[in-house]
């Protein structure tokens, strides 16, 4: 295996690319004489769960993909996605080059010509406008790319603006707005112990298709199987008769959006019935009286209609949830993504903690990664801000510093003080995947400048004026910053890229530190630079912190021992050092099937930041929120509401243009329960037109009774049938766009994270 020639092959740092103008795509000598196959390692990145794959190459293409047997952490999993990581990392329809806009047409250019022009650009508008004037757009692939994980934050401390949106508000931000109150920190999320736990009671989640979410644990399906093998329970709540609920002892088959009623009614009998019992954790608690008064009205027979369960059932499961061994309560996006999702969020670790299962093995517990800071001292924290600032046009408050997704397209279209005139977008489409795109693409295509760094010339991509693509993953190293945190098991693993960059091509970190350094009037200078900038910052941080392993080292010292070949991996091997094990770059280097870390490990309560140093199990915020949740006890939808839904070989907006993974099963067709269809007079296979508050689409009916009554399902993702972009397979079948259902005004307030489960619609059959 040559990962180290094959990384060291890659660009130095400050090397311009443009020097070398090789075409990308001209075969190399070996592949066109058919050099012997090879294999590398590398961890996929196509979802959550992170499995060590193993690739076969030969010349520079990847031709096969299987699962790593000497993975730490996979053990050889993998799925449909990952094994077509060569068939996306060759698609002919990937951008090889930037595009810059002359006069409107997209054309090709070289990497010197692209950031002349995000300089001169982007420095007078800035200058003109200041920094709110410049809107910043990061999407879902950032938390599965080296580069998405280290520069997006130096980008946006470089640019001051407060136009931050993220996927976030379209998927988690509800968890870490409940973490953020509960814990003192957003980014403290407690995952479910799915090797360990005796009772696994999962809500909106279908991990059978996503593989798992806010809880990384490759092979989940096989970890469900294995919990009920050894006698476990799993309770699966979500309206539709999902795979993971056909594996489950359970299935409820709740009204959507009403998860946390069902969640607050739990709470509600285990209070009424004597059955908390917080263990260890109770010295670290504070709220629970607050709390048993809060969910007093919440009985099981008051949320029973709403909810659409029978009393009984619910308190048969809080009673079983209370007399586990061990358990873990777990919500994902169809309980996140709804109009109490910081609320359902919140109550989820409200349940674990009553029942003593916060931060116990079994239970639901804080991961420790190995690009965490080091331990420190229990204590008061700095807690959570909510709020701090509002949007301009709406007033919405800001979340973890950013604004909701479904309020980028006003701040475009409204004049005014801090009206956004450019757009960076990084690794996002949110033509598809946010609430009205229409709307968008009409407020994209009034910027006077945007950016996007994105392999596709897609919905949204297509918009810019400057398209700044990041080579194929095989080109790429890989490091998990985002997912590690959120791991069922704590272990680290990095992979330096499994083929050499093209001519031509520059490796995303790069791209990232050009960016940074064009619109921060460093233009031309060393992309190092920027790498370097941030070592110094910590280091120098670190070692003024007296509970930092190098406090009182000089940062010279430190700086002089970073290994690493470029910015990037200088900064890992700093963020390894500075972490809670004794690791360094060179010794995942060493190890490439992974280092084990450990199980997960009690860390209550030194992982806590509130300002009481305790967990505060009623903040003040979701306090005031519950008057909401009450109104909803009387709420019933009139008629039908739309869900969502996710396919294993699908991956949001961008994977339909991979040929073996479009098609089949995977299709962009309604769910409809056989009752409704024949009372609606709906046939399999016909079309049908669905409108809602924000428009009206067509799509066929797929008839079935994995969705309940009352509800119909279509998945998000879809809807590539516009003009100008260049992805051939997926506008082939473009299927219909799911978000142009909503205008953007449903949100969960707490966290502006848009509705986009649960939402009312209307069928009739198309013309
Ligand atoms: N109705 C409905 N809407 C939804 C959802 C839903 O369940 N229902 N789910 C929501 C959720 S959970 C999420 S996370 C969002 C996702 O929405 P987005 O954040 O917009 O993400 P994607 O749709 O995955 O689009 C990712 C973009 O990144 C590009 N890309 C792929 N790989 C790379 C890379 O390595 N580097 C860079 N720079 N770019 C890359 C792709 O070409 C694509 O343009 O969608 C949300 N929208
Ligand atoms: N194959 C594939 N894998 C993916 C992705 C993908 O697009 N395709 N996307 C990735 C991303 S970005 C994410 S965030 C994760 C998401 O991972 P998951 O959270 O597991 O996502 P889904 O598969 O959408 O499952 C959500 C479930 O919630 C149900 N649901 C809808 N409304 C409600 C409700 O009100 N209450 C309850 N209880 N259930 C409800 C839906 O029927 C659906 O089965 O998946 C990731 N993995
Ligand atoms: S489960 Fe996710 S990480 Fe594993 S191979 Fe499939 S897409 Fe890749
Ligand atoms: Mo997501």
């Amino acid at each position: 295996m040559s990962r180290t020639s094959a990384a060291r092959t890659a660009p130095t740092d400050g090397a311009r690319p443009e020097a070398a103008p090789e075409p990308a795509h001209r075969p190399t000598p070996e592949s066109a004489t058919g050099a012997a196959a090879r294999t590398v390692l590398r961890v996929c990145p196509l979802c959550e769960a992170t499995c060590g794959l193993t690739l076969t190459i030969e010349g520079t293409r990847v031709t096969k993909a299987r699962g790593d047997r000497d993975d730490v952490f996979s053990q050889g999993f993998i799925c449909p996605k990952g094994a077509s990581f060569g068939e996306l990392d060759s698609d002919p329809d990937r951008l090889r080059t930037p595009l810059v806009r002359e006069r409107g047409e997209l054309r090709e250019a070289s990497w010197q010509e692209a950031f002349d022009l995000v300089a001169a650009r982007m420095r007078p508008l800035l200058e003109e406008h200041g920094p709110n004037a410049v809107g910043v757009v990061l999407g879902n692939p950032n938390v599965h790319t080296m580069a998405g994980g280290l520069y997006p934050p130096v980008l946006l401390s470089t640019l001051r603006t407060r136009n931050i949106f993220s996927a976030s508000t379209l998927d988690q931000m509800p968890k870490h707005v409940s973490s953020g109150l509960l814990f003192g920190s957003a980014i403290a999320i407690p995952v479910p112990d799915l090797d360990r736990t005796d009772h696994l009671l999962m809500l909106g989640a279908n991990p059978l298709e996503s593989n798992g979410s806010l809880c990384t644990a490759p092979d989940f399906p096989g970890k469900l199987k294995a919990l009920r093998r050894r006698g476990g329970t799993l309770t699966v709540v979500d309206p539709r008769r999902t795979r993971t609920a056909q594996l489950a002892d359970r299935h409820v088959p709740i009204r959507p959006g009403t998860d946390a009623l069902l969640l607050a009614a739990l709470a509600h009998v285990l209070f009424e019935e004597g059955l908390t019992d917080l263990g260890e954790l109770a010295a670290h608690v504070e709220g629970v009286d607050e709390l048993q008064d809060a969910m007093e009205e919440f009985t099981p027979e008051a949320v029973a209609a709403a909810c659409d369960m029978d009393a009984d059932e619910i308190r048969t499961i809080a009673r079983e949830l209370a007399a586990a061994e061990t358990a873990a309560v777990y919500g994902r996006i169809g309980s996140s993504t709804v109009e109490h999702g910081t609320l359902a969020s919140w109550l989820v670790d409200v349940l674990n903690i009553l029942t003593g299962n916060l931060d116990r093995p079994g239970g639901a517990l804080f991961p420790f990664a190995a690009t965490d800071r080091a331990p420190r001292p229990a204590g008061p924290g700095k807690g959570f801000g909510l709020g701090r600032w509002s949007s301009r046009v709406s007033g919405h408050p800001e979340a973890k510093g950013e604004l909701p997704m479904a309020a980028l397209a006003e701040e475009i279209e409204t004049p005014g003080d801090g009206q956004i005139r450019a757009l960076i977008a990084i690794a996002a489409n949110p033509v598809l995947s946010a609430p009205d795109g229409d709307r968008l693409d009409r407020a994209l295509s009034g910027l006077d400048f945007m950016i996007s760094v994105d392999p596709y010339l897609n919905e949204t991509s297509r918009h810019a004026d400057v398209v700044l693509p990041p080579p194929p993953p095989s080109r790429s190293a890989h490091f998990d910053f985002a997912f590690n945190a959120l791991a069922v098991h704590n272990q680290a693993r990095f992979n330096p890229a499994a083929v050499p960059l093209d001519a031509g091509l520059m490796d995303e970190c790069e791209i990232h530190a050009r960016l940074i350094l064009a619109v921060s009037g460093m233009h031309g200078a060393d992309p190092s630079a920027v790498d370097d900038m941030v070592i110094q910052g910590s280091l120098a941080k670190a070692v003024a912190d007296p509970h930092s392993p190098v406090h009182g080292q000089k940062v010279e010292e430190l700086t002089a021992e970073l290994g690493g070949r470029n910015g990037a991996e200088r900064r890992l091997d700093m963020m390894l050092r500075l972490g809670p094990y004794d690791l360094t770059l060179d010794k995942l280097l060493e190890n490439p099937h992974g280092v084990d870390l450990g199980p997960l490990q009690s860390r209550v309560p030194q992982v806590l930041r509130t300002r009481s140093g305790r967990i505060e199990l009623l903040p003040g915020p979701i306090a005031d929120d519950l008057p909401r949740l009450r109104a909803a006890l009387g709420e019933r939808p009139a008629g039908l509401v739309l869900v969502g839904r996710r396919h294993l070989r699908s991956n949001n907006s961008w994977l339909h243009n991979v040929p073996s993974l479009n098609g089949g099963s995977n299709r962009c067709t309604l769910h409809v329960h056989p009752e409704d269809a024949a009372r609606l007079g709906l046939a399999d296979g016909a079309l049908v037109s669905i409108t809602a508050d924000g428009g009206r689409v067509e799509a066929p009916v797929e008839i079935t009774d994995a969705v309940r009554t009352g509800v119909v399902s279509l998945p998000h993702g879809w809807g590539h049938d516009r003009p100008g972009t260049r992805m051939s397979v997926a506008s082939a079948r473009p299927g219909v766009n799911v978000n142009q259902l909503l205008d953007g005004s449903r949100l969960d307030p707490l966290s502006g994270t848009a509705v986009l489960n649960g939402f009312p619609v209307e069928l009739t059959p198309a013309p």
